[in-house]
């Protein structure tokens, strides 16, 4: 017996909208959250929006218009209306001229609008928030100029995760270390390529508070698409809190024999197991841990992410000692080197001092907002 209930027609209808109707709106549905550059929350996408709005009119009254002409005259001079020779006549001075004249207006319309629309969005204002955006084979680095570190060198950066506040102008200057990627958020406002030797500024924005999914756009590898990020827009007060506690932030000193252990591989490697040490590609604020080679851990355990949002929440801590041994097996390409010596104690060790790498809980920025 069928007991599945059967699909009813507004069912049906129903499943072909859905996509079709998100299509329309240039989105694209995850299990629990939306691409969207239809996301009116963001300045950028509400002005490319009102444009489009203008030009598809015009796009759509210019249709009308050719259609009623085509069948107008197709209608008019009907062979069976008309058995004569047509007349012969060379050239219509006052059609030709319509027809030169009234393309020549829609396009300096759409010029128009054009340009208006780029002088509203491109221009850096001066309240905005600086961040520089790295693209890297296949991680984001994203550090805050405007942020030092208390009693440090360098300014506040994260691994992969961009914090934001809602409400606020977000600059963004974005380059590449190795090949060319593109940064795009589309939820936030629009795409630019990451080139390596080229800086580019452009602003995104949110005023709704969120977790937000962002992709590189331009195929840079195997894992091109698992090279992702995400923005979490916090209202100002917490993102406030945030930057200050990432400031004055210190990784906490290892306190049990696991964590010092783990601590020790991550600082020293491990000749034993010929592990090159991993503070020469990773940093971590407040040790000597200082390499860029690959993503910032300093709040690591902070992070829900794992391998540029390859892995999120119970599966990222999941994933961490498989990560450690042999990324590239689980994220095709990653050129964090194999750790295939490294017993499962010098894991646990590992994950058990990465784990203690927290923000404090005040500023910790995962779970504070719904995930858009
Ligand atoms: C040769 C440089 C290099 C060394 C040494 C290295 N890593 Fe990595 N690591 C990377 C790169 C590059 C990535 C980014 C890979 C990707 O996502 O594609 C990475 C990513 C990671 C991540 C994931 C970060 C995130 O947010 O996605 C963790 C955790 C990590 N490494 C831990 C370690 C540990 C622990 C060691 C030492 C056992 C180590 N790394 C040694 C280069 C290195
Ligand atoms: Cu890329």
């Amino acid at each position: 017996m069928n007991t599945l209930p059967r699909p009813t027609f507004s069912r049906l209808a129903l499943r072909a909208v859905t996509p079709l109707a998100s299509l329309a709106l240039g989105s694209v549905a995850f299990a629990d959250q939306t691409l969207s550059i239809g996301d009116m929350h963001s300045s950028y996408n509400r002005n490319i929006w009102w444009m489009s709005v203008a030009v598809i009119v015009m796009a759509i009254l210019i249709f009308i218009g050719v259609s009623y002409a085509l069948f107008y005259t197709v209608n008019k001079f009907r062979e069976d209306k008309h058995t004569a020779e047509p007349d012969q006549f060379h050239g219509n001075n006052r059609l030709e001229t319509i027809l030169i004249v009234v393309p020549v207006i829609i396009v300096t319309i759409i010029t128009i609008l054009a340009a208006r629309t780029m002088a509203i969005v491109n221009p850096t204002p001066k309240d905005a928030l600086h961040v520089n955006v790295t693209g890297a084979q296949f991680w984001w680095a994203f550090e805050y100029p405007g942020s030092p570190i208390q009693g440090g060198t360098g300014t506040v950066t994260n691994g992969n995760e961009l914090v934001i506040p809602a409400g606020r102008q977000i600059a963004i200057t974005v380059t590449a270390k190795d090949v060319i990627h593109a940064f795009w958020a589309p939820n936030l406002g629009g795409q630019r390529d990451a080139i390596p030797g080229s800086k580019k500024t452009f602003q995104i924005d949110t005023d709704q508070p969120g977790v937000y999914q962002g992709n590189c756009t331009l195929l840079c590898g195997a894992s091109h698409a698992n090279m992702r990020f995400k923005v979490v827009a916090l209202p100002e007060a917490q993102y406030n809190a945030f930057i200050s506690a990432a400031q004055a932030y210190k990784a906490p000193a290892p306190a049990t024999p696991s964590e010092q252990a783990g601590y020790n591989i991550f600082m020293q490697g491990k000749a034993s197991a010929g592990a090159a040490a991993c503070a020469s590609c990773h940093r971590i604020q407040g040790t000597p841990a200082a390499g860029a080679v690959g993503p910032d851990l300093s709040y690591f355990g902070s992070r829900n992410t794992l391998g540029a949002g390859r892995w999120e929440g119970e599966q990222a801590k999941a994933m961490l000692k498989p990560w450690i041994k042999n990324s590239a097996a689980v994220k095709p390409g990653s050129l964090m080197p194999a750790y295939e010596k490294l017993s499962d104690q010098d894991l646990t060790d590992l994950q058990a001092y990465l784990d203690t790498l927290k923000l404090p809980a005040e500023a910790s920025y995962w779970g504070k907002v719904p995930v858009r």
